[in-house]
Parts: structure tokens; sequence; C-alpha cells
């Protein structure tokens, strides 16, 4: 018979199984996206092993140069919060000498005052005596650093192997964020905007400091939170209080804030009749603007602009040129901060090529700008399509700091409901060598990059749940333009889903290949801007006659009855000409050039030949059927993984790519439909003709369903 501390201590044991069973599970069905790639995901077998081996602490130094700082104290917490979550044992925190008292533990320990690191955010992780250091020369350095272990653990690496050293390769890693003070977002597909403007500043939600941390996770350094359409209330005293309290909230997570600027402030708001940058009253009234924000914000980082585009207010208003306009805010910010001044203009007066319109006006002005000017440069010369060769200013400007602005949302790509990870995208771009002695990476080394947000109130931050990794991505490349697609997918997808390898490994594909299958069944062989006008979601390739001739999808793809595409070689509007002759001569020749741009530069006959003896007609419904596919091949990997994660992330993502599969057929078949409307050639054989008429494709409206 068992005794009676025996089956007490049988039933104990019973019960800790069951709860450890049963307490994952439970946290698995509480996932919804939150808690995005910092989830801390229990270790399993050997790597739970060697975390377990000693007891765990965190040491803070005391008495060192910088002995009690919120940034330190973030690093430590958020040390002892990944450590215990991935180890599932309490990790504690040491101060001082504790450390010599507790021979057995293993010690994480923070140095965060180390001159022999350099500033500006790098860190060195290295094995010690007692366990693993983390040494910068500031507190931000160990910030970054504690989330560089963490995440090195979360991917299944063993804490005695690691060992690295990073910094940051770009000074300036910022999101803009198009959100409205109204509380809406300009192309924000992820719910309303996060920043509550009603209760700042007497309430800072949690959330903010979430916001914070998470970027903070991926180096982001700087924060732009409102729309670059600007409201110059923004300005005004009581949102400076606002925005202070926001500032005093991520200081300790290392990010500046920055204001979106309304040129015509000083009408706006100042009482002035002008927004002449030359007119002395006016460069004093932002001379006392600035004043009045570094008063309550000593770190605020500088003002975006966007002047003189889209009917935005700027000093070509008063004949000025940009770099007249930059050059005014500049000196109000003086050393202070940085104006970061957008190279996105173009106008309807010039129907030649509106690829060319922002190199013509800007290039002319290298040299010309302030020591705190940026030129903020998206990435290819018309509007985040989902592919554009890189812009021509990148390189051209070598007096000039210029910076890539990218795109998080996905304007044009679906918005959230379709799966594209980006970092392919922006690696094309990061990595096209200029022509000028540089990539595009090396060209914006004195600036950095930008990534217009996707960040919005939805419980998952952007929308989908894959949405996140284009965040994750675009801040991990602003810290590290060398890293690979495939490294952010596979580091992304281990840190928010499983770190099991074959999920890893599946996944990781799927994404990397999701760029090319939207690109594909919405804009293939480098076409462009085919979307419905103003929402930019579905299909309107047929759009010729609205009054602004780049407003219309027809400018773009220039389709009749004989051919298809935008001439940009010398005998058309010669955009070529605006790159270096060593990277023009890339896409100079449709015979010899990458396919994949081939109808950005080049109007070819729909019989043209591809070398293969393919004719352009046939590869175009190849790649638009290919896009269709690609989506199901998608649909079909995620199905496999069923089961291996928490079921309601994975039902959120097979319904959104039910969407992407319905709403890439729709691409595809009203694309095709309205081709075959201009060409009247027949489908290439064994191809299904569109499931409707054109008509029925023109008629639907957003966000009418494309019908089943
Ligand atoms: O892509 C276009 C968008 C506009 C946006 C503009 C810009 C903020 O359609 O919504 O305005 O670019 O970048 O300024």
């Amino acid at each position: 018979m068992m005794r009676g501390r025996e089956l007490v201590n049988r039933m104990l044991q019973a019960l800790l199984v069951l709860l450890a069973v049963a307490l994952p599970a439970a946290t698995a069905r509480a996932e919804d996206g939150y808690r995005l790639w910092l989830r801390y995901a229990p270790l399993e077998g050997p790597a739970l092993a060697d975390l377990t081996r000693r007891p765990l602490a965190v040491q803070i130094p005391v008495g060192g140069a910088i002995p009690d700082n919120p940034t330190i104290r973030a690093a430590a917490d958020e040390l002892q919060k990944g450590l215990s979550s991935l180890s599932g044992r309490q990790v504690s925190l040491m101060k001082g000498h504790d450390a010599e008292t507790r021979a057995d533990h293993a010690i994480i320990r923070l140095h965060c005052a180390r001159s022999e690191i350099a500033a500006g955010g790098a860190f060195s992780i290295r094995q010690s005596s007692r366990g693993l250091d983390i040494l910068a020369s500031e507190p931000i350095g160990c910030l970054y650093g504690s989330f560089s272990l963490l995440r090195a653990l979360s991917e299944g690496m063993r804490l005695s192997d690691i060992g690295r050293s990073e910094a940051p390769r770009y000074p300036l890693r910022m999101l803009n964020h198009w959100d409205n003070p109204d509380g809406s977002v300009e192309r924000g597909y992820a719910g309303s905007s996060i920043f509550d403007w009603w209760k700042l500043p007497d309430h800072l939600d949690q959330w903010m400091i979430d916001y914070a941390r998470a970027n903070a996770s991926i180096g982001i350094n700087g924060v732009v939170v409102n729309n670059v359409n600007a409201s110059a209330m923004m300005l005004e005293p009581r949102y400076i209080a606002r925005l202070k309290r926001l500032a005093d909230a991520w200081r300790p997570y290392g990010i500046r804030v920055y204001l979106s600027a309304r040129f015509s402030a000083p009408r706006d708001i100042g009482g002035l009749e002008t927004a002449d940058p030359f007119d002395p009253r006016v460069a004093a009234w932002w001379k006392d603007k600035a004043d009045e924000i570094y008063a309550a914000i000593p770190d605020f980082g500088g003002f975006l602009v966007k002047a003189n585009s889209e009917g935005q207010p700027g000093p070509g208003d008063y004949g000025r040129t940009h770099a007249d306009g930059a050059n005014m805010l500049a000196h109000a910010l003086g050393p202070r901060g940085t104006v970061i001044w957008r190279a996105f203009v173009y106008s309807e007066h010039d129907e030649a090529d509106r690829a060319r319109q922002a190199f013509a006006e800007f290039a002319p002005l290298d040299g010309q700008f302030a020591d705190n000017v940026i030129l903020q440069v998206k990435n290819g010369p018309i509007d985040f399509q989902p592919r554009e060769p890189f812009h021509p200013l990148f390189g051209a400007m070598p007096d000039t700091r210029v910076m890539l602005e990218t795109q998080i949302t996905k304007e044009y790509l679906g918005f959230s409901t379709h799966l594209a990870f980006l970092a392919p995208m922006w690696k094309e771009v990061l990595d096209a060598p200029t022509g000028h002695g540089k990539t595009v990476a090396e060209a914006i080394a004195p600036a950095g990059m930008a990534g217009v947000a996707n960040i919005g109130s939805d419980r998952n931050w952007s929308g989908s749940h894959f949405d996140q990794a284009n965040w994750y991505a675009f801040g991990r490349l602003a810290w590290d333009p060398s890293l690979s697609a495939e490294q952010l997918a596979r580091e992304w997808a281990a840190q928010t889903w499983s770190r099991e390898e074959g999920f890893v490994a599946d996944i990781s594909a799927m994404m990397l290949g999701s760029r090319e299958i939207v690109a594909d069944y919405m804009t293939p062989l480098g076409l462009a801007h085919l979307m419905a006008t103003g929402h930019h979601y579905g299909p309107a390739p047929w759009v010729c006659d609205l009054p602004r001739p780049e407003w219309n999808p027809c400018y773009y793809h220039r389709a009749d009855r004989q051919g298809i595409g935008f001439d940009r070689t010398p005998g058309g509007s010669n955009a070529l000409a605006d790159y270096a002759p060593i990277a023009a001569a890339r896409w100079a020749d449709p015979d010899r050039m990458d396919s994949r741009y081939l109808l950005w530069f080049h109007h070819l006959p729909w019989d043209w030949t591809f070398p293969d003896g393919t004719s352009l007609w046939q590869t175009l419904v190849q790649r638009y059927d290919a896009g269709v596919a690609g989506v199901a091949q998608m649909q079909q990997v995620w199905a496999g993984h069923e089961g291996e994660i928490d079921a309601r992330r994975h039902a959120d993502v097979a319904d959104f790519l039910k969407i992407q599969r319905r709403e890439a057929q729709w691409w595809r078949d009203a694309s095709i439909a309205y081709w075959q409307s201009l060409n009247s050639l027949p489908l290439p054989d064994g191809t299904r003709p569109p499931a409707r008429s054109l008509g029925h494709y023109r008629a639907l409206s957003f966000p009418e369903a494309p019908g089943n």
C-alpha cells in the first residue's frame, strides 16, 4: 500500500505534469499576435538543457559610470523577462557585488560604459568566466545587445555559443507614420492610429511603451509621428506638450521623435500672410518654433517635409527652390536637429515621364543643401510599386546626404490581406550598383533608411500576422543592410511562430517567394501602376480618362493593339539617361536584360519574342498564371503546418490566403481580359480564359468582392 506522503507526492507530480502540459496550451490559445517577435517561447531539448545547466542571473552594474539609467533598466528587465520565459525558470536580477556570492550562477553582465566599444548603439557579446558579458559604450548599446542575445536564444542558439559584435550601419533608422491627428492613417491597413492625441499628455497608454520596445528590439531609433500630408496643428503648443510625453516615454528605448512640418505653418497658424522662406519674419517664426520644441524636447529629431508635391505647400509657391526651403528650416533647427526633405515630386504639367521629374528637379541641387538636411528618396522613381528599378537619384548626388524611403505598409501590394514579404524587394534596391561607384546601400550610408509604418490599432499591430515581418525586416535592414532576406525571414519566423526547423525552412521559403508572386499577378514583367485610382487595391488597367495624365494606369502601360510597355530608351522618354551609363546599360537592350524590368523600360510589340522563342504575350499570360499558382502553393504550404502552431493565428493566415487566392485570380482575369480587348490575340494553348467578361471586371467597385 502506498504511504500517505508518497501518495501526496505522486499527486503533486501528476498535477505538475498536468500544469506543464496545460499551461503552454493555454498560452498558445492566447496567441493573438500582440507579442510580435518578442514571444520568447520556451525552449526545449538540448537548447533548454544548455540554458538551465546553472541558475541564471542578470547583473546590472552599480557604482559604474551610469548607476541607475532607464535604458539599462529596460535592458535588464528585458533580459530577465526573456530569459525567464525561454528557460521556464525565474531568472534573478543582481546588483553590485551579489554576483561574487553566487558562484553557482551563470551571469549575464551588462557593462554599458566601456569606451573600447563604439558609440551610436554598438555592442559586443562575449563569453566570460561567469557566463556572458554584454559590452557597450552607452546604455542604448546594452539594450540592443540584450535584444540581440535574446533573438539568438529564441532562434535556438546555445548560450555557450553566442558571441558577436555589431554596430548599426546607418545613423538614421526611422519609421514614418502617415497618421493624422484625427486618428485616421493614410494608406494604413491595420486599424486606426496608435497615437491617442485625445488622452495625451495626461494619459500614456502602455501600448506606447510596447511599441517603443518593439522598435528598439530591431534597432529603430527615430519616429515621425504624423503624416507627411501634414496638419500645421501638430506644431501648436498643445501638440508639442503631447509629443513631449511620447518623447519622454520613448527616450529610454533610444527613440527620438520627429514631426512632419507643413511648410505653410507660419501662415496657417503663425499669423503671417506668407511662408516665403526668404522672408525674415518666416525664418524667425520657424526659429522660435524650433526653440519652443527644444525647450520641451531637448533631443527632438527634426522635421520631415513634403513640399510642392501632390498639392502640399512649399518654397516653390514663392519661386524658391527646394534647397532654399530646406535650408531655412535647417537654420531654424541648427545643430540640434535634422531636416528631412522628401524628393517625391511630380507635376501634371510635365507629361513626358513622371519617372524623370524628381531627378530633373533635385539632381541640379546637389551640394546646395545645408549640412543638417537629408534628402529622402523613395526606392523607385514612381511610387512604391511591386517592382521598380532603383531611383536614379541614388549615387547621383555625392554632395548631399540621401536617405532611402521604403513603404512598409502595402499600399500597392494588396494591403494587409495579401501576403508579401518585402525584404527581397528592399534588398533588390539596397544591393543595386548605382553605377556611380557605390551600391544604393553604400550611397545612403551617411543618412539611413525610413519606412512608412504599417502599424495601427489592430491587436496584431500590422493588420496581418505576416505584415509584422515587414516591420521587422525593415528595422533589421536599416541596422544592417547586408543581412540576407533569407536570414531575416528565418529569424522572424523562428521567433514569431515556431523554431522547429521544418517549419522555419518551409515558411521562410514561402515568404521569400511571396513578393514575386504578387508582382506576377498584379504587374508582371515590369508593368506598374495598374491599380484602381484612389484605393490602389484592385486592378483597373483600363482607366485612361482621368484629368491628370499620370493618374491613369494607361499612362503607365501604354498598351494598344500593337504592343505594351513604357519606352524609356533614347527613342522614348530617355529616363535611362538619368542613370549612370553602367547602370543604364543593364536595361538598355530588351534581348539581354532582366525580364522583370522589361516593360518598365521598353515598349514592345505583343509578338516580340524572348531569346527562348516565347512571345511577349505568351510570357505575360504565363506570369499571371504563375502568380495565381504561387498563391495556391502558399496556401498548401501553410495548410501543411496546421497543428504545429497555435490554431488562432494559423486560421487568421489561412483566411487571408484564401482571400489572396481569389483576388490573385481577379487580378489575372481582369488584366488578361483587358489586354485581349486591345490585342485581340488568342490565349496560349492550355490557358484558361478569364472567368468573366471585361465588362464585369470594369463594373466592380471596391470594396466589392471580385465575385465568387
Ligand atoms: O504613394 C503615394 C500615396 C499618397 C502619399 C504619397 C506620398 C502621403 O498614394 O497617399 O501621401 O505617396 O508619399 O507623399
